[in-house]
């Protein structure tokens, strides 16, 4: 199941669930769900299988079909898909973004090599960009780069709820001049974003056989295009989850981004109005254009 949320101006936000070209929306709580998250979590505790609960619903006249399209600028436009309390990133999971970043200091080689991932805090909810909204390039930063990830939506005790795509903005040139500037290249206004969907384990039989593409559109013509398999991660993702949950609770709702492959190369960073696009087949499409922050 492919679940979204939307808001209108100033509201709340709400559940959807998309099938292909048409999607539905949530008009008000049916048996106690309002939000993507309530029915993720709602699922995963045994109380309901979402695919009964979206034919109860619709029953219900509660889910009110609309067509996706319309939800990119009629409106009621998508949001984030959930709210997240944290967001993390998990750093150096592909060679190469060991290779990009490694300079001759060693750190970059040694974190890819070594037992413990490199995790970092990366957002809350109010630096996350949702499909459509602007992301952010820092105003003392030269060279901001997309990152195109794979994400997971946790519940507190780790468990997978659903998948999605992220970008992991990052001021290269800041993390490049120290590495004890990583918070201030990774964490900012608009510095993440993700969607446009959650889709639910059962959808997904093998995360790592996914393939994420991302292109950068400049007045419309592509700039930087790359992709790259999580098949290409250096660690299973439920690994990366094990290591964050070390002496580190988390709440409900939390994303981890699992790291980059791709790369944009030097000299050829984020520009105002560009449009990053990270897209994969079995989850979608998440659009989102560069503002000064
Ligand atoms: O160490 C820097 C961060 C790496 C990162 O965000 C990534 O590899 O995706
Ligand atoms: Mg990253």
């Amino acid at each position: 199941m492919r679940l979204f949320q939307v808001r209108a101006a100033g509201g709340e936000p709400r559940l959807g669930v998309q099938h292909g070209e048409r999607a539905a929306v949530l008009q008000s709580a049916h048996e106690g769900v309002l939000t993507a998250l309530d029915l993720l979590l709602a699922q995963a505790e045994g109380r309901l299988s979402i695919g009964d609960w979206v034919g109860s619903a619709e029953r219900a006249g509660r889910l009110v079909s609309v067509e996706w399209q319309e939800l990119t600028r009629g409106e009621l436009r998508l949001t984030l898909p959930v709210t997240p309390p944290e967001v993390w990133g998990a750093g150096v999971t592909y060679r190469r973004s060991a290779d990009f970043r490694e300079e001759g200091s060693g750190i970059y080689d040694r974190v890819y090599a070594a037992e413990r991932p490199e995790l970092f805090f990366k957002a809350t909810a109010s630096r996350c960009a949702g499909p459509g909204e602007p992301i952010g390039r820092r105003r003392d930063s030269d060279f901001t780069a997309a990152e195109p990830e794979l994400a997971v939506v946790l519940d507190r005790r780790g468990r997978i709820l659903g998948y999605t795509l992220a970008n992991d903005v990052s001021a290269w040139d800041i993390e490049r001049d120290n590495p004890l500037y990583l918070p201030q290249s990774k964490v900012y206004a608009a510095c993440f974003a993700f969607g446009p969907v959650i889709v639910t384990p059962e959808e997904i039989a093998d995360p790592h056989a996914l393939t994420l593409r991302c292109r950068v559109l400049r007045g419309g013509r592509e700039v930087f295009g790359g992709e790259a398999s999580a098949g290409q991660l250096k660690r299973p993702i439920e690994e990366i989850v094990s290591f964050l949950l070390r002496s580190n609770p988390i709440p409900t709702g939390t994303v981890l981004s699992t790291g980059t492959g791709i790369i944009q190369p030097l000299g050829s960073g984020l520009e105002e109005g560009d449009e990053v696009v990270v897209s994969c087949p079995e989850i979608g499409e998440l659009r989102n254009v560069v503002a000064w922050v």
